[in-house]
């Protein structure tokens, strides 16, 4: 265990106390949904987003409970897209964390809806934040929509969905995995710059780490895929298929080298992020 590793364990229970304790503050939010997305949430995860959120948030001089309410709802949104994303008419995947997926707990419409309850909560938890200024609410909401949306994630949804059973370069599937994966990362930093109060010189270059991070992270993702034989996506076609193992490590290496090159010239005290850029690529699940 290195020393950064508490702080960073701290981080996470935090989160997990505060996913819980929003969902249990929507009282007026229809009780099957909530059941439904506490389901979806008790199922572990590994929190990255979030805890991307508060580490940039602190390495700039904030509290974690000015940014805390910003990145759980960076977390429901993620998990939103890992429901609808297991449905039959996307992956098709029957289980998720090691249980059983959300459409097979409960019905496909349950999953739809409760992926939709979980994206529209997390815009509410934004605009009800006691911690964040109007200025920063209207900051993160753009933050986070285009992160998630048709300039993001979802347009790398479709992507993907379309590239299905093709036979794609390099430079293609490295499009999908930008705005599939890394956008929705990207996101996750330049919040934590908006909760601290960042220039907007400092938040455009969160933004760029946390695309080279979050590509990082997809090609690091193949591999792991690769290794437990887990089915791939894109029809067989990842970075493994195209650029084997080996490769595929070397190109993740030098997007975290060039991604720690950028968080070094930073202001603040970058080591907690530094210290996590390198586990979110060198990990093992
Ligand atoms: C359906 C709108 C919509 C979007 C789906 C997130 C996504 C887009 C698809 C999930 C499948 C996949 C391989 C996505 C790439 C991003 C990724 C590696 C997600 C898994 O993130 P982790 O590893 O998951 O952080 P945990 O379980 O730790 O939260």
């Amino acid at each position: 265990m290195t020393t950064l590793e508490p702080a960073l364990q701290t981080k996470i229970d935090t989160v997990e106390k505060r996913l819980q304790s929003l969902l249990s503050m929507d009282t007026a939010g229809y009780a099957p949904l909530r059941e439904a997305a506490r389901y979806a949430l008790d199922g572990g995860g590994k929190r990255l987003r979030p805890v991307l959120t508060l580490v940039v948030n602190e390495a700039l001089g904030g509290q974690d409970e000015t940014a805390l309410d910003a990145a759980c709802a960076m977390e429901y949104i993620h998990n939103y897209s890992l429901i609808h994303d297991d449905l039959p008419c996307m992956d098709d995947d029957d289980f998720r964390r090691g249980r059983p997926s959300l459409h097979k707990q409960y019905s496909e419409s349950v999953a739809v809806l409760t992926g939709d309850y979980l994206l529209t909560y997390a815009f509410e938890v934004i605009a009800q934040s006691a911690t964040l200024s109007a200025q920063q609410k209207v900051d993160a909401s753009r933050c986070l929509a285009q992160g998630s949306g048709g300039v993001g994630m979802i347009a790398g949804q479709a992507m993907d969905l379309e590239a299905e059973g093709q036979d794609l370069s390099v430079a293609q599937l490295d499009a999908i995995h930008l705005h599939k994966t890394a956008c929705l990362i990207a996101a996750a930093m330049e919040l934590g710059g908006i909760c601290a109060g960042a220039s907007s010189e400092v938040r455009q270059e969160l933004h760029a780490i946390g695309l080279l991070l979050g590509h990082a992270f997809q090609i690091v993702d193949d591999v792991l895929d690769d290794e437990q034989d887990a089915q791939p996506d894109n029809g067989g076609v990842n970075y493994v298929a195209l650029l084997g193992r080996d490769e595929s490590w070397t190109a993740a290496e030098k997007l975290l080298q060039e991604s720690l090159a950028k968080i070094a010239k930073l202001p603040g005290n970058t080591a907690i992020l530094a210290d996590l850029a390198e586990r979110l690529v060198h990990r093992t699940v």
